[in-house]
């Protein structure tokens, strides 16, 4: 009957707990919504509850658990649904969408729609806690960074995009597979029964050390070809997942990076030429995006990624101002270039997407971060403008100096040419006497190679 497979159904949990403020507490169950969507979920409504902390053992009170089982189709208590548990959410998953009513209904309306297979989490839940809180509601739990290493995971495609997040996502993995060691195939098709648990756990071990050992020698490479660029301008675009970083990416190098309204459309750091080109040239690169409670582990392996925006002269810090909740993306965004060492590094605020802001607003921005640029990456005067902004943060760097490039070394100069900017050239006895331009950096590096033998 059906030829599609049912989309998934998904309700949210959001505990706010004191210091948090409603608005913070709302906007962070809308992005976990994105996020659940971003897994091709569908969310079909959220139980919020304030409390005075998180670690209670389900999560939720006992009068909101009861109300989400109702919603899922569990029992509301945690002891009942220990013995059938075993691959039951496996099941669920599998035929999401197409479940049988449970016992409870006495007579279920065919018309109903499917109760939800999957609650949300919207923090960061012990192994026991999401153990619990399955057992009560009869659903596959999952937590803000399941969702978000889940999503990492569909995303990569280079090689070491794809090591970094199965690293991630086996460290995520293997703790709970200890705690749910009876929960059978539930976890991905790891462990069931103590002996395979063993098993599953040296398997992960292993597979961890042989995806150190890839990724360390992926890195090397890079570090290599980082290394190699050095001395050039190079801009970072960095900030908040969807905040418009490839956009600008595009735009300001003619390059067909990913884009997508969706979060962690970009996992892979790419590296391309500013268009038209500068001289020298200036590199851009493209970067992963950051977002509220980002897994410390997905930081940990993006940190080589994240090396290029370290490497870099200048960050273009993008942030969505049409967001209501740019401020905390900021802050975020700031606290994770601080956690990297990133923020030693100068940068320009970039508030994008300001066609969608109105001019009431975008005064009020213009007042609180006078330093700012505004844009709007689908202008290209905009674009055009910020252009000048990186050529001129590069000039003002750049100082004048001469090489003499001897009559026997003539083989370098296109490595002149390509790291300065060549004023003038004039010959004496002594070789190519050559007038640049460029960033101290480079034109000392330039002198010695030209004087090495
Ligand atoms: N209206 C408007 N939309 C924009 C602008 N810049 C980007 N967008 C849209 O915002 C969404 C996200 O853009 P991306 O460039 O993919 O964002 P990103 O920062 O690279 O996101 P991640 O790779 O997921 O971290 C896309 O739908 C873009 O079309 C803008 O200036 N104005
Ligand atoms: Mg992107």
């Amino acid at each position: 009957m059906q030829t599609r497979p049912p989309i998934p159904r998904a309700i949210l949990v959001g505990v706010q707990v004191p210091g948090v403020d409603d608005v913070a507490h709302a906007a962070s169950l809308e992005e976990l919504g994105r996020l659940v969507k971003t897994l091709g979920y569908e969310v079909v409504g959220m139980i919020s509850q304030k409390r005075d902390e998180l670690d209670g053992a389900t999560v939720l009170g006992k009068g909101r658990l009861e109300e989400l089982a109702a919603i899922t189709g569990g029992t509301g208590a945690v002891g009942s649904m220990a013995i059938q548990r075993k691959s039951k959410a496996r099941e669920r998953f599998e035929d999401a969408g197409e479940r049988k009513p449970d016992a409870r209904q006495m007579e279920p309306d065919p018309e109903a729609p499917p109760r939800p297979a999957f609650v949300i989490v919207d923090h960061d839940i012990s192994p026991s806690q999401a153990r619990n809180l399955e057992r009560a509601t009869g659903a596959q739990v999952l937590d803000r960074t399941g969702v978000i290493v889940e999503i990492f995971h569909r995303h990569a495609h280079s090689r070491e995009a794809k090591l970094q997040v199965e690293m991630a996502r086996l460290k995520y993995i293997a703790p709970r597979l200890r705690e749910s060691s009876a929960g059978g195939e539930r976890q991905q098709g790891y462990g069931a029964g103590e002996s395979d648990l063993e098993l599953d756990r040296r398997k992960i071990r292993d597979r961890l050390a042989e995806l150190k050992q890839q990724l360390d020698d992926i890195q090397r490479d890079n570090d290599q070809r980082r290394s190699a660029r050095r001395d050039q301008l190079r801009v970072a675009l960095v900030g908040y997942t969807n905040a418009g970083k490839s956009s600008l990416m595009r735009a300001l190098t003619g390059s067909d990076v990913l884009v997508a309204n969706k979060l962690f459309a970009t996992l892979d750091t790419t590296v391309r030429a500013l268009q038209p080109e500068a001289k020298p040239r200036v590199l851009v690169s493209d970067t992963v995006g950051f977002i509220k409670k980002l897994p410390h582990d997905l930081v940990a392996s993006f940190r080589s990624t994240l090396a290029e925006a370290l490497e870099a002269s200048l960050l273009l810090f993008v942030v969505d101002a049409s967001d209501p909740t740019y401020e905390s993306q900021l802050e975020v965004s700031r606290n994770v270039l601080h956690e990297i060492g990133a923020d030693v590094v100068p940068s320009r605020l970039i508030l994008n997407k300001i066609d969608r802001v109105s001019e009431a607003d975008r005064a009020a921005l213009r007042a609180k971060y006078p330093d700012a640029i505004l844009l709007s990456a689908t202008s290209p005067e905009d674009v055009a403008a910020l252009r000048e902004t990186i050529i001129g943060f590069f000039e003002a760097a750049m100082v004048d100096d001469q090489l003499v490039l001897p009559y026997a070394k003539q083989g370098l100069l296109s490595d002149v040419y390509e790291n300065a900017r060549v004023l003038s050239e004039d010959y004496d006895t002594t070789g190519r006497i050559i007038r640049v331009r460029g960033l101290p950096g480079a034109i000392a590096r330039l002198r010695r190679t030209l004087a090495a033998s």
